[in-house]
């Protein structure tokens, strides 16, 4: 099933949709609590982050979307499997999806980054969630999140808080 996703739409009033849309795929359980990562390798990824932004949304809205650009210097593609923040309860990986005239948002399992290739996350294409935030975000804050890859490794990432 699709949903809008605020976040993805032209409208003026994208925040206040976005935050209102509590459907199903918003109340599923992650597959892991943010307590249980997986071990790390020592091993550095070959991927580098950019223009990590998290879209400001008002005081007691409890959700918003993230988005950057990450590129793959390395010869294997790189899975995304999850997003770690300390000031979300959950978070979610987003598909946008087309549906004849509709565009919405699915939950994907994985994003993945190309092998020397780039991940764009953005208003209008695929993005990271966080949900059940566990207060107000300050516009110009930076919160750090920690992108988890299928390996086992993970790359922290410094996000600034933006009016979009
Ligand atoms: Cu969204």
């Amino acid at each position: 099933m699709l949903w809008t996703c605020a976040a993805l739409s032209l409208m003026p009033v994208a925040l206040a949709q976005h935050s209102g849309h509590d459907m199903p795929g918003h109340t599923m359980p992650m597959s892991m609590p943010a307590q249980t990562a997986a071990p790390a390798s020592s091993a550095a990824l070959p991927l580098r982050a950019s223009g990590a932004t998290v879209v400001a949304v008002p005081p007691g809205i409890g959700e918003t979307s993230v988005f950057l650009t990450l590129t793959n210097a390395g010869a294997q593609p790189l899975k995304i499997t999850g997003v770690r923040s300390a000031v979300a309860g959950r978070t979610m990986l987003m598909n946008t999806v087309k549906s004849g005239a509709m565009t919405g948002m699915k939950m994907a399992a994985a994003l993945v980054v190309p092998a020397h290739g780039q991940l764009v996350l953005s208003a209008t294409g695929d993005h990271l969630m966080l949900l059940d935030l566990k207060r107000s975000l300050k516009v110009g804050e930076t919160l750090n999140l920690r992108l988890l890859t299928s390996d086992g490794r993970s790359l922290t990432v410094g996000a600034t808080v933006r009016k979009p």
